[in-house]
C-alpha cells in the first residue's frame, strides 16, 4: 500500500500537556510517526511525499478566520511577551453558554480559548506546517485515488478527527480525514463515507458533516459518558436536517472486549454498505490496543490484522488516516498489521 510520509510533523514537538490539572510528558509525540515509519519501511511499503496543496479543500472544512488564527497563531504568541519562546500557549477562559463567540477578541489567549474545545492541546512553533502538512497528505491520498490506487495510508500528525470547522482540541488541529472526505467528493464520488475507529469519538468530524446527507460518518468509541470528549459521542446523535440519518455512533462502555468491538464494527460496516459509499476514508486511531496508556479497549496484535480485512471486503477505494494510538513503539506495528490485513483481504 502506498505510505504517505513527511518529516514535516517533527515540527510540533510540544514539550508537555496537562493531564488531570498536572504537567505530564505529551502522548502525542514525533516518536509516534517515527515508529509508524520504522515499520512500513520494515514491511516494505513504499514512502512518498504528499504532493497535493490542501489549501482550497482546507477552505471547504475549517472557517477562514479560524485557518487565519491558527496559521499565525506561534508568531503572535511570541508577540504576546518576551520570553514566549520558550513557553507553551494554553487557553484559559473558553466562550461557553451566555459568552459571545461571534466577536473575536484582540488578546492571543482569549483568541486561543474562542479556538480550543480544552486545554490537552499544546501548540509548538511548528504547530501549523506539521498540521498542513497532514491535511496536504490527506488530499494528496485523494488524488492518488483517482489515479486509481485502491488504497493509500497518511503517517502524519498531529491528528485530526477533533478538530471541529473552527477549532483545535484533543491534540488535533486541521481534520485530516473531512479533508480526505471533502477531496473525493470534489473528484465527484457522489457519497463517501467516514469511519472512525479511534478510541475517542471523532466530535469534529462528526460537526463537520452532521447536516450532510453526501458524508456518512460512523464511528466506534468510548461512551462519552465516561471517556474523552464527553460532550459529544452519544447513540441518539443521528444527524440533522439533510444530514438526518447519516450519523451513527457506537458507543462501547469503558474496558468493552475485542469481541465487543468488533460486533460494533460488524454494524458500522453494514451500513456504510447499505450507504451505497463510493470511498471509504477511515480515521485509523490505534488506541483501542490494549496497552494504550489513556484508553481502555483490549484490542490485540492480531485484532488489526482482523479490522484490516473486515475493511478491505467493504471493497471500496479507500483513505486511511492516523489518528490516535499512544504505546508509541507498538503503533508501528499495529498500523502495519490494519494495513497489511487490508492488502491480503483486498
Ligand atoms: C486524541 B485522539 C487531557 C488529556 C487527555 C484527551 C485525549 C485526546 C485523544 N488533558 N487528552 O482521539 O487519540
Ligand atoms: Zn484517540
Amino acid at each position: 500500500m502506498i505510505a504517505l510520509f513527511s518529516d514535516t510533523h517533527e515540527l510540533h514537538a510540544p514539550a508537555f500537556e496537562f493531564f488531570r490539572g498536572e504537567r505530564v510528558p505529551c502522548f502525542e509525540t514525533p516518536a509516534r510517526a517515527a515508529f509508524v515509519k520504522k515499520s512500513l519501511q520494515q514491511a516494505g511499503h513504499a514512502l512518498r511525499q504528499p504532493h497535493v496543496d490542501s489549501r482550497a479543500v482546507l477552505a471547504q472544512i475549517h472557517s477562514a478566520r479560524y485557518l487565519a488564527f491558527l496559521e499565525n497563531a506561534w508568531s503572535d504568541w511570541l508577540a504576546l511577551a518576551p520570553g514566549n519562546a520558550g513557553l507553551q500557549p494554553f487557553p484559559s477562559v473558553w466562550p461557553v453558554r451566555t459568552l459571545r463567540s461571534d466577536r473575536e477578541p484582540a488578546n492571543f489567549v482569549a483568541r486561543l480559548g474562542l479556538y480550543s474545545m480544552d486545554n490537552g492541546s499544546p501548540l509548538s512553533a511548528g504547530t501549523w506546517a506539521a498540521a498542513k502538512a497532514g491535511a496536504d497528505a490527506a488530499a494528496s491520498a485523494a488524488a492518488l485515488l483517482g489515479e486509481g490506487a485502491r488504497a493509500v495510508f497518511c503517517c502524519s500528525r498531529p491528528p485530526g478527527h477533533h478538530a471541529g470547522a473552527d477549532f483545535m482540541g484533543g491534540y488535533c488541529f486541521l481534520n485530516n480525514a473531512a479533508v480526505a472526505a471533502q477531496a473525493l467528493r470534489n473528484s465527484g464520488r457522489a457519497r463517501v463515507a467516514v469511519l472512525d475507529v479511534d478510541y475517542h469519538h471523532g466530535n469534529g468530524t462528526q460537526s463537520i458533516f452532521y447536516d450532510r446527507s453526501d458524508v456518512l460518518f460512523v464511528s466506534l468509541h468510548g461512551d462519552p459518558h465516561t471517556e474523552y470528549p464527553f460532550y459529544l459521542g452519544h447513540a441518539d446523535e443521528t444527524g440533522e436536517g439533510a444530514g438526518l440519518g447519516f450519523n451513527l455512533n457506537l458507543p462501547l462502555a469503558a474496558g468493552s472486549s475485542a469481541g465487543a468491538w468488533f460486533d460494533a464494527l460488524e454494524q458500522g460496516c453494514l451500513r456504510i454498505s447499505q450507504f451505497g459509499a463510493e470511498a471509504l476514508v477511515v480515521s485509523l486511531g490505534l488506541d483501542t490496543f490494549e496497552d494504550d496508556p489513556i484508553s481502555t479497549f483490549a484490542l490485540k496484535l492480531a485484532d488489526f490484522r482482523r479490522l484490516g480485512q473486515k475493511l478491505a471486503a467493504l471493497g471500496l477505494p479507500t483513505v486511511f488516516v492516523l489518528e490516535g494510538g499512544y504505546a508509541a513503539e507498538a503503533l508501528g506495528t499495529n498500523a502495519v498489521e490494519v494495513l497489511d490485513g487490508f492488502d491480503q483481504g483486498a
